[in-house]
Parts: C-alpha cells; structure tokens; sequence
C-alpha cells in the first residue's frame, strides 16, 4: 500500500502518459506549464473476488478516501463506485467492474485465464493501481472479447491503471467553462468524443464532461504486437447543488458515454 496520496498519483500519471501521448500535449496546451488539478481518474476491473472493486478501492480506503456514490449501467453490465478524499484538490476516484457472470462462457473462460495469471500478492503491492497487466493473451482472445465487450477488452489489454485523467475545469485558469475548453483543444486539432453529444451532462445535473478519444498505441499480445485504444483524458465542470455546495458526484447517462472513450470507432 502507497503511504502517499500525491506519490501514487504522480506514479500513475507516469505511467498514464507513457501510453497517453496526447495527454501530455493537453497537459501543456491547458496548463501553460503550470499544475491542473485534476477532477477524478477512473479505473476498470473485473468483479472477481480476486480484483473485484474492493479490491483497487482498499488502497484508496488506506490513504483516507472514502466511499461515496455507486452507480450501475444495465446494458455495459458494469456496476461502480466512486471515492472521495476529504481534501477536495485531492482527484475523486471512479471504479467500475465488469459483471462477468451476466457474459457468455466463451468471455468468462477468457476472464477466467486472466485472473488465474495474477498474483494474490500483486493486487495489495503498493504499485498496484498503476501495474498493468500481469498476463498474456493472444489477440484472437482480444477480438473475443470485444465482440462482446469493449471494456472487457480494453481491460484485458490494458490492465490495472487510469483508463483517464480528468482535468478539473473549476481549478483551470483562463478558461471560464468546459466550452471554452473544447473550443481550445478542437483548434488545436484533439478528436473529442461525440457519443451522446461533446459535452455530456451540464449545469441541470450539477456536472457536465467532455474526453477526447483514446490514443493509439502497440500492446505486446502473446501471438503479436497490435495498435489498439490506449488512455483518453477527461474535462469536467461542476455546478453548485441547490445547498449552493458543488456536486461532487458523477452522472450514469454521462458516465455510460464517457466509457465509449476507448472504442476504437467513433
Ligand atoms: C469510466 C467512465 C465514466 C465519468 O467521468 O463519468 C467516467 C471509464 O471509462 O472507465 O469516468
Ligand atoms: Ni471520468
């Protein structure tokens, strides 16, 4: 377990930009050099008791995160959660699982394989949140997986880290709204993500979203190397609730299309 909540992410941001080469570019073009607090990052798993979220969530419960609002997508078939840090520069935190018993038994065999290739010991190591993956597959069982699945895909691909960062457009100086930020990033010539709209929620929901499109980048598959989806990065506004205190949850109908982030149409 990580004793410290700004060394784990500046771990995981090195290991994000690593595969998220658009990200760093952003990061520059946003932040003129300067830090951006970040809204949240988000992580995805599968609800195996072996890694299921509890699992990812007990590193996050050590450093004094703790667990806020949960949230399901019936046709993803993916349940969440999200945790909150009582400082709140500190990023929120979104982890889904996949529920793989509701999947064919082609998927779950496939599932089955990865998590029989992991170590119990590995899911508690402090580098956890940010190792990847632990196992082969080939990529016959990679397209297996997102004839049915996107994100069962993308995970077993990817593994244990951000699927994205999130800038927070609240803390974001010389942009007044999440508008202004597309606008920057469309002239600069980064593909957002139109799935249900570019920007996604908005001041009635107390939250609205916007991400680009995942990168593409070589994954080493057991057979062959092949450029796939990789990490996408995220822009979040937050609106105040009627209490005049600022939501600090997310939005299923918006979360459902940010998740189409990493498919690699769109
Ligand atoms: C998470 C998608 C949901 C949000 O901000 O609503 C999300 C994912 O793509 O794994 O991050
Ligand atoms: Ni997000």
């Amino acid at each position: 377990m990580h004793t410290n909540v700004d060394t784990l992410f500046a771990n995981m941001w090195q290991d994000y930009v690593a595969i998220t080469p658009s990200a760093n570019k952003i990061h520059q073009l946003l932040g003129r050099g300067d830090d951006i607090i970040n809204d949240h990052v988000a992580f995805r798993t599968f609800n195996h008791p072996k890694v299921n979220v509890a699992k990812l969530a007990a590193h996050l419960l050590a450093l004094g995160y703790e667990e806020k609002g949960d949230y399901v997508f019936e046709q993803k078939k993916l349940k969440a959660k999200h945790y909150e840090h009582s400082d709140p520069t500190k990023p929120k935190v979104f982890i889904s699982e996949l529920l793989v018993e509701e999947f064919s038994d082609k998927l779950q065999a496939v599932v089955q394989r990865i998590v029989d290739q992991i170590d119990e010991a590995a899911v508690s190591a402090e580098n956890f949140l940010y190792s990847g993956t632990q196992w082969k597959i080939t990529t016959a069982e990679y397209e297996q997986l997102l004839e049915e699945s996107e994100y069962a895909a993308w995970l077993a691909a990817w593994g244990y880290r951000p699927n994205h960062f999130t800038v927070s457009v609240n803390y974001l100086k010389g942009y007044d709204s999440l508008e202004a930020v597309n606008q920057a990033l469309k002239d600069a010539g980064f593909r957002l993500n139109t799935s249900g709209g570019e920007i996604k929620g908005g001041r009635d929901v107390c939250l609205a979203q916007s991400s680009t499109m995942a990168d593409k980048m070589p994954v080493e598959f057991a057979d062959k190397t092949m450029e796939i989806p990789s990490c996408f990065y995220e822009f979040a506004e937050r609106f105040e609730m009627a209490n005049g205190e600022l939501y600090t949850g997310f939005v299923a109908a918006s979360a459902d299309k940010i998740f189409e982030s990493t498919n690699a149409k769109g």
